[in-house]
């Protein structure tokens, strides 16, 4: 085992995004998201201070486990559907679109709850909007 200034590592790694330490401790520099970017693959160097120095490499992947950080989007802020006035019973009136970035499942409803509002019901799984 090398001893004093051979036994000195520096740490360098390839991806702004981290920063190691003298230790080999990596921080984030900034908030990770994994709505965007689930999988970080860094490259980490150790330099030894020997003369030639020597270095290795290894290859640190870090997983960022997705919480439910986002709420469903619609499509639109505003559906303009038309119905024909004699619309019946079970007529699709329009469906609604939502999407979430987390990957969750949506439920449809209406705003003080439930699935029917007046004369219209709402799928809850596929945002269908019927007349009743
Ligand atoms: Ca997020
Ligand atoms: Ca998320
Ligand atoms: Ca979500």
């Amino acid at each position: 085992m090398d001893q004093g200034k051979n036994a000195e590592i520096e740490y360098s790694l390839d991806k702004d995004d981290f920063t190691i330490d003298n230790k080999g401790i990596i921080y984030s520099n900034k908030r990770l998201d994994a709505d965007i970017n689930n999988t970080y693959v860094l490259t980490v160097r150790a330099t030894d201070r020997g003369d030639p120095p020597l270095t290795g490499t290894a290859t640190v992947r870090i997983y960022t486990e997705n919480k439910n950080d986002e709420p469903p989007k619609f499509s639109q802020d505003v559906y303009t559907p038309n119905v024909d006035e004699n619309a019946g019973p079970n007529t699709l009136v329009t469906t609604v679109v939502a999407s979430d970035k987390d990957g969750d499942n949506i439920y449809f409803g209406f705003v003080g709850g439930g699935t029917v509002s007046g004369m219209f019901q709402i799928e809850e799984r596929t945002g269908e909007l019927f007349v009743i």
